[in-house]
């Protein structure tokens, strides 16, 4: 499938895609997120995939936010009306159970910053710069901004953030635990694909269990967390990658997966 705003390719088992609006920075509009929704669904049902990176084109920008400009005539009852940003949650987010990694190349403000802390994680290069700068504009974060930079980076620094729209560079982002790791802008590319090829390497079924274990970890108290993690390890106790996964240890030879 082609599409006019994002690019598409599978390398082996992981799927690239790119944000692909350079001239506007990548800005978010409608059209992005139909296609990154599309993307995101058919990366989901391909069996063949195991991981994905999204990463932004050119080396200035990984999303310099939200379409101000598609954003600027929109009546107010229609932002109520439709919805508007739902899908990123529900579809970016809720319906993609498998892996996915940004590859932040540059601004990443406003949504583009909301989209980044929607992956599982974020490799930055040395050049990316984060921010909530809504507040200028006169309104607020709207796709998850308040609520997941606060739990990535505590109330001090997304408080300050969001009410200056002050950017935080790669390497605070990394002391403050917003991204993995910073890695030089020329090597950020290979650097995602190769931790994306790592992960997919892994038993599939397993990378699915740990997903959804470390992200309860932000929506239960301790005790159901633990509790949660220690079911899941059991569904995957029963598993034939679990089998075939001990077997292989202990016959110093790598795993063959089923995925099952
Ligand atoms: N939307 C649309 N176009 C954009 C955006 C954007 N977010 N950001 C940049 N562009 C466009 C510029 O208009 C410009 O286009 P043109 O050449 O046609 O004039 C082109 O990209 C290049 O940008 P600049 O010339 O501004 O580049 P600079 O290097 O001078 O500046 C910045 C780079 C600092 C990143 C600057 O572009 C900027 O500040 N961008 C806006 C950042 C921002 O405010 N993002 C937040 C947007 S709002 C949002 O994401 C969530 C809104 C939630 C609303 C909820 C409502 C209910």
């Amino acid at each position: 499938m082609s599409y006019e705003t994002i690019l598409v390719e599978t390398r082996g088992a992981v799927t690239l895609i790119t944000l692909n609006r350079p001239q506007a920075l990548n800005a978010l509009n409608s059209k992005v997120l139909a296609e990154l929704i599309d993307a995101f669904a058919a990366y989901e049902a391909d069996h063949t995939q195991l991981c994905a990176v999204l990463t932004g084109s050119g080396e200035k920008a990984f999303a310099a936010g939200a379409d101000i400009k598609e954003m600027a005539d929109k009546p107010a009852v229609d932002f109520y009306l439709e919805d508007h940003f739902s899908g990123w949650q529900s579809d970016l987010v809720k319906r993609t159970r498998k892996p996915w990694i940004a590859a932040v190349n540059g601004f990443a403000l406003g949504g583009g910053c909301e989209l980044a802390m929607m992956a599982d994680f974020i490799i930055a290069a040395d050049s990316a710069k984060f921010g909530q700068p809504e507040i200028k504009l006169g309104v607020a974060p709207g796709m998850g901004g308040s609520q997941r930079l606060t739990r990535a980076v505590g109330k001090a620094k997304a408080m300050e953030m969001c009410l200056t729209g002050r950017m935080m560079d790669a390497g605070e982002a990394e002391r403050s635990s917003l991204v993995a790791r910073v890695v030089p802008l020329a090597d950020l590319l290979e650097d995602a694909l190769k931790t994306a090829e790592t992960i997919a390497s892994m038993p599939p079924m397993a990378a699915i269990a740990n997903k959804e274990m470390v992200n309860a970890a932000y929506e239960t108290t301790l005790e159901q967390g633990l509790l949660f993690e220690r079911r899941l390890f059991q569904v995957l106790a029963a598993s034939e990658d679990k089998a075939e996964g001990m077997k292989a240890f202990v016959e110093k030879r790598p795993g063959v997966w089923k995925g099952r």
